[in-house]
């Protein structure tokens, strides 16, 4: 009996031994499928913070490698990249006291952060490809740009640090702080003792715009990079974009952000599938790459391809920074120059991209934790109705249906923005739209039904063609063939529509297929004419007689004069 019971014992051990070391090699072997979180949606800087809570939503990922990490510096080789700088004195002037709320100052558990110290290991949240990928031995330097307002001096400490212990030495020109008018000038002022590290204050509260723009206008390497004041880089972060941007000026490339818990300051690799994009009302939102893109990825390292940027972490080349215009630098304080500058880099020429290769971290917040000298909203309007007005043509009304607070709010002169856009040669929103962004859908309009009415006569279509005829019927019952749905930018009855035949003055106008893609089919009313939206030319019926063309617009002509009569 005894042996029986000691033999179950010894079973028993092996099998728990067993056990014990498969869990632990699973929990170490490459995963074929980690966990991944997104990068929180409904906050970051969609619009205005507060109130929305942030949403980190947790799914499986199967490119990445957990347990791979980047180790901090060796103790010799810390102190040279510090220079005379000392780190303790600097972080223990500043502690939060005893009693006081972590969240208060900063938005992010302050107390987490000064606890974790000024460098700690992170995950290499990169696919394992990434670490086999070569660079040029002969990459351009570049000048590293964080603007900051009152930052917590260990989240700004950890930025600079990590970006010293994880890029290649000789990669790094400069790193220009700009302290945006923060309460306490020696923040910024004692960091300057770092190796490469200058310190530039604003006089008054400038915003995070004109702050970059100073920044850019000292920089002296080539390439600017800019970093918000609470992330941290990760391994070879800056490489694959440095490559990107060399290879080619006029791309703008972005890392993928991963997040550092605003809780507990844990770093949480985000997912890979994502590109930048917005709504109508310009909120930012991070969306899945379409899937035919997707589909189209054989290799997880390529670029890719985004419709904006998230606006804090970007490289670009100085060049064609200035080239470009900067920034709109009567966009104050926070919000909006993200769209702007995306607008701007695709419309005039160039790219956007974000590299699956470089990964920095970035502490998202629920709310902004700094005062708007003219309020949140306000501010936030004023920056987007900037970048609506100069940037998006006849696609702004979209922006106002869905903002309509926006209307009528100041936005002050944009004569010479829109000057730059002429001066850059830039293309149409419509051509962002339809090239770039085409997943962003125009809102279904309520159809009117309209007759168009010429002096007594109606506009009436005979098979393809189009006459003036007397109008028949009343109401609802007209026939089809005066019936028009007016759904901009169609002129349609069912599913054929008002298309020209050719773009040259005197083209003949007729019916056929409606596609959405068509130009030829494209009308926006003018007064009382109707415009072709290519070329501009107006609909003339060429009364008394003659086919309905397309003619040069004159006002008050009655040829051109279409009265929409609408029936209910
Ligand atoms: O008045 C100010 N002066 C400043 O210098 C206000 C802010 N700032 C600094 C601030 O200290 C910080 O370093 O500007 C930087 C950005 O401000 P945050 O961190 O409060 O903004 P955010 O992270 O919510 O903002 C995102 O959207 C902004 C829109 O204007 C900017 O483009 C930010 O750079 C951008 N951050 C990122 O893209 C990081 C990833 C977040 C996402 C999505
Ligand atoms: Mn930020």
């Amino acid at each position: 009996m005894r042996r029986i019971r000691a033999n179950a014992i010894a079973i028993l051990t092996v099998a728990w031994i067993l056990g014990t070391f498969y869990y632990l090699w699973q929990d170490n072997k490459p995963q074929s499928s980690p966990s991944s979180v997104t990068q929180p949606r409904g906050r970051g800087h969609g619009g205005p913070k507060g109130g929305v809570p942030g949403r980190l939503e947790i799914h499986r990922d199967d490119r990445t490698i957990p347990l791979i990490v980047t180790q901090p510096p060796r103790a010799e080789q810390q102190g040279q990249l510090l220079g005379g700088f000392d780190e303790k004195a600097y972080l223990s002037a500043k502690q939060l006291k005893p009693g006081e709320d972590p969240y208060k100052e900063h938005a992010f558990n302050l107390q987490e952060s000064d606890r974790l110290g000024s460098e700690r290991a992170i995950r290499d949240t990169r696919h394992y490809r990434c670490a086999s990928l070569k660079y040029d031995s002969d990459l351009p330097s570049t000048s590293i740009i964080i603007t900051f307002h009152n930052e917590a001096r260990s989240t700004l400490l950890r930025t600079i640090k990590s970006v010293v212990m994880r890029s290649p030495y000789s990669l790094i020109q400069e790193i220009i702080l700009i302290d945006d008018f923060s309460s306490d000038p020696e923040d910024c002022q004692l960091l300057a003792q770092i190796p490469k590290v200058r310190c530039l204050r604003n006089a008054r509260r400038e915003g995070l715009i004109r702050s970059r723009v100073r920044g850019a206008n000292t920089a002296s390497a080539s390439i600017l990079t800019f970093l918000d004041s609470h992330c941290e880089v990760n391994t070879d972060w800056l490489q694959p974009m440095i490559q990107r941007v060399k290879e080619d000026h006029t791309r703008v490339v972005s890392p993928i952000i991963d997040v550092i818990s605003l809780d507990n300051f844990a770093y949480l690799a985000a997912s890979a599938d994502l590109r930048g994009g917005f709504d109508w009302s310009l909120h930012f939102k991070w969306e899945q790459i379409p899937i035919e893109q997707k589909m189209a990825r054989s290799d997880p390292t390529q670029a890719i391809r985004t419709p904006v940027i998230a606006g804090g972490i970007f490289v670009m080349d100085r060049s064609w920074f200035n080239h470009l215009g900067q920034y709109d630098t009567h966009m104050d304080i926070w919000g909006g120059e993200n769209f702007e500058l995306s607008f701007r880099v695709w419309m005039c020429g160039g790219s956007l991209e974000i590299l699956p290769c470089s990964r920095v971290g970035h502490v998202f917040r629920k709310r902004h934790p700094y005062d708007f000298p003219e309020g949140n909203a306000l501010t936030y309007i004023k920056n987007t109705r900037r970048a609506a007005e100069v940037w998006m043509d006849e696609y702004k009304q979209y922006y106002y249906s869905a903002r309509p607070s926006a209307q009528g709010k100041a936005f002050g002169s944009i004569a010479d923005r829109l000057l730059l856009r002429r001066k850059l040669n830039c293309k149409p929103f419509r051509w962002y739209m339809e090239n770039v962004y085409p997943e962003l859908r125009v809102p279904e309009q309520e159809a009117v039904s309209s007759v168009l009415k010429q002096g007594g006569l109606c506009l009436e279509s005979r098979g393809p063609d189009l006459i003036l005829a007397e109008c028949r019927g009343l109401g609802t019952n007209r026939p089809p063939p005066q019936r028009w749905e007016l759904i901009e930018p169609h002129i349609r009855q069912q599913d054929l529509c008002l298309a020209i035949s050719g773009f040259t003055a005197g083209s003949k106008v007729r019916m056929e297929s409606c596609s959405s893609k068509e130009p030829r089919q494209k009308w926006k009313p003018k007064g009382t004419a109707l415009q072709h939206m290519v070329g501009g030319l107006c609909l003339d019926s060429q009364a008394p007689a003659g086919p309905t063309i397309i003619t040069q617009c004159r006002p008050q002509v009655a040829s051109q004069s279409w009265e929409p009569q609408i029936i209910s």
